[in-house]
C-alpha cells in the first residue's frame, strides 16, 4: 500500500518530467491524485459495467436501498459515468459508480470510458441479464487485461425459472472460463417486473393478482461485503500500483520522444549560431576555431540534456572524433568550407550576404551531422555502438539529405543576416 502511494508520488514530483510532457499527462495525473486521495482516504470504488439496460443503475439502486440512479426501459438513461457513497456498508469510503451501457455510446467514448471505468474502479461488477454476446465478451476480455477484479453478475433472475437459471450459469460459467476464476458469477434480481399469479379462492374461484417478486441481491450483497471487509484496501493499493506502473510506462515513453525533440531544436539552435558565424567573422582561419568552439558547447549540452555531462574538454575530444569521421568521409566539403572561407575575405560586394550564407550553410550542415551523431552516442549511453564512430557518421550521412538541409541553413541563414544588417 505505502509502495503504490510513494511510486505515485514519486512520480507527480519528479523533476525530470517536463512541463510539456507533464501537460500531455495531465488527464493521467489527475487521475493519479484521485487514486492517492483515494487511498490516503480508504476509498473504495465499485464500478458496473455492461450492455445497455441490463439493470446495471437498478442494481445499485438495490444496493444503496434507494432511488439514486434513474433507471429506465428505454436506451440511454445513464449518460456518464456517476458516483454514490454506499453507507450501509463503510460510512464515507465505499462507492457505487453507474456507468452507460457499452452499446449506447460511440465506440471511442466506449473505449475512454472502459479505460476510465477500469482504471478507476477497484471492483467491477459485469452486469448481464442473460448468455453473453460476442461484445460483451471482448469487454470483459478488455476489463480482464486490465487486470481488474471483476464479478459476472446475472441479473433479472427473476425472469428465469429455477431450472433455467441453472442451466444459464452453467453455460456462462463455460464461456467465461478463460476470463474468470470459477466462483465469479453471481445472480441478482435487482428490480424484478410484475408478475402474473392465479390465485384460487375459499369458494374456488380463480383471481388474476399482478405481483411483484421481491427484490433479490442478497447473494451480491454477501458477496460484496466479503470482498471489501477481506481484500478491500489490498485491492485499492493494488489498483494504485497498476495504474501507477501504466503511467510510469508512458511518462518514459514520453520523456524520450520530448527528448529527441528537444535534442533536435537544440541542435538545429546551434546549428544557426555557427553557421552565422561563420557567414559573418572577416577573419577566415578565426571561422573555424570560433566554429569549434560552437560545437563543443553543442556537445556539453547534449550531454546535459542526457543526463551524462561532459566537461568541455571531453566534449571537445568528442567533436575531434565525430570531425575527423567526417573529413574521411566528405573531405570535399570540408574542402568546400575552408575553401569558401579563404575565399570570403576576397568576395566583398553584392553578393557577400549569398557567399557568407553558403559558407555559414556548410558550417551549420558540418554542425548538425555533429550534433546527430552525438546525439546518437548519448542515446545510446555513451557508445559508438559496434561499428564505431566510423560507421555510425557514416550511416548519418547516408540518411541526411544534405542537399535540402543546405538549402534550409542557407536560406534560414540569409534571412538573419539580412535581418542583422
Ligand atoms: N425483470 C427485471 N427487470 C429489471 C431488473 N433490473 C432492472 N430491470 C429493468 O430493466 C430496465 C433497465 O434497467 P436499468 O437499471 O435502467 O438498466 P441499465 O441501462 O443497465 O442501467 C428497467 O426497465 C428495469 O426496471 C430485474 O432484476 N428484473
Ligand atoms: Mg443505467
Amino acid at each position: 500500500m505505502s509502495r503504490a502511494r510513494h511510486s505515485l508520488r514519486a512520480l507527480l514530483d519528479d523533476p525530470r518530467v517536463p512541463d510539456q510532457v507533464r501537460e500531455s499527462l495531465a488527464a493521467d495525473f489527475q487521475q493519479v491524485e484521485l487514486m492517492l486521495n483515494k487511498l490516503d482516504q480508504g476509498q473504495l470504488h465499485i464500478a458496473v459495467f455492461g450492455r445497455v439496460s441490463v439493470g446495471k443503475s437498478a442494481l445499485l439502486n438495490a444496493l444503496l436501498g434507494h432511488e439514486e440512479f434513474r433507471t429506465s426501459p428505454l436506451h440511454g438513461e445513464t449518460r456518464d459515468a456517476r458516483a454514490a457513497a454506499w453507507r450501509e456498508v463503510d460510512a464515507g469510503g465505499l462507492y457505487l459508480i453507474d456507468t452507460p451501457g457499452i452499446d449506447e455510446i460511440d465506440g471511442e467514448t466506449r473505449e475512454r470510458l472502459a479505460h476510465e471505468v477500469a482504471g478507476r474502479a477497484d471492483l467491477v461488477l459485469f452486469v448481464c441479464d442473460g448468455d453473453l454476446t460476442q461484445s460483451e465478451l471482448a469487454a470483459l476480455r478488455r476489463l480482464r487485461a486490465h487486470q481488474r477484479p471483476l464479478l459476472l453478475v446475472l441479473n433479472k433472475a427473476d425472469r428465469y425459472t429455477r431450472e433455467e437459471l441453472v442451466l444459464l450459469e452453467q453455460t456462462l460459467a463455460e464461456r467465461v472460463a478463460d476470463i474468470l476464476p470459477a466462483g465469479h458469477i453471481v445472480t441478482a434480481a435487482a428490480k424484478p417486473g410484475e408478475r402474473l399469479y392465479l390465485q384460487i379462492d375459499a369458494e374456488g374461484n380463480e383471481h388474476e393478482l399482478r405481483r411483484r417478486p421481491p427484490v433479490d441481491i442478497a447473494l451480491l450483497r454477501e458477496r460484496l461485503w466479503t470482498i471489501m471487509a477481506g481484500e478491500g484496501q489490498t485491492l485499492a493499493a493494488v489498483n494504485a500500483g497498476l495504474v501507477a506502473g501504466e503511467l510510469a510506462d508512458q511518462v518514459g515513453a514520453r520523456l524520450v520522444e520530448v527528448k529527441r525533440e528537444v535534442a533536435d531544436k537544440l541542435v538545429r539552435g546551434y546549428c544557426v549560431t555557427k553557421g552565422l558565424l561563420v557567414a559573418i567573422n572577416p577573419v577566415p582561419v578565426t571561422d573555424l576555431f570560433a566554429a569549434i568552439a560552437v560545437d563543443v558547447g553543442m556537445i556539453v549540452h547534449l550531454s546535459r540534456l542526457h543526463e551524462s555531462p561532459l566537461t568541455r574538454a571531453e566534449a571537445g575530444s568528442l567533436v575531434r572524433t565525430i570531425a575527423m569521421q567526417m573529413a574521411l568521409l566528405m573531405g570535399t566539403v570540408w574542402g568546400v568550407h575552408l575553401l569558401s572561407s579563404l575565399l570570403k575575405t576576397t568576395s566583398f560586394g553584392l553578393s557577400t550576404v549569398l557567399t557568407a550564407s553558403a559558407q555559414g550553410a556548410v558550417a551549420y550542415y558540418s554542425s548538425y551531422v555533429i550534433g546527430l551523431a552525438a546525439n546518437r552516442y548519448f542515446a545510446q549511453g555513451r557508445s559508438w555502438g559496434v561499428g564505431g564512430p566510423k560507421r555510425m557518421v557514416q550511416e548519418i550521412l547516408d540518411d541526411l539529405d544534405r542537399d535540402s538541409i543546405l538549402a534550409e541553413a542557407r536560406s534560414e541563414i540569409a534571412a538573419r543576416l539580412r535581418n542583422a544588417v
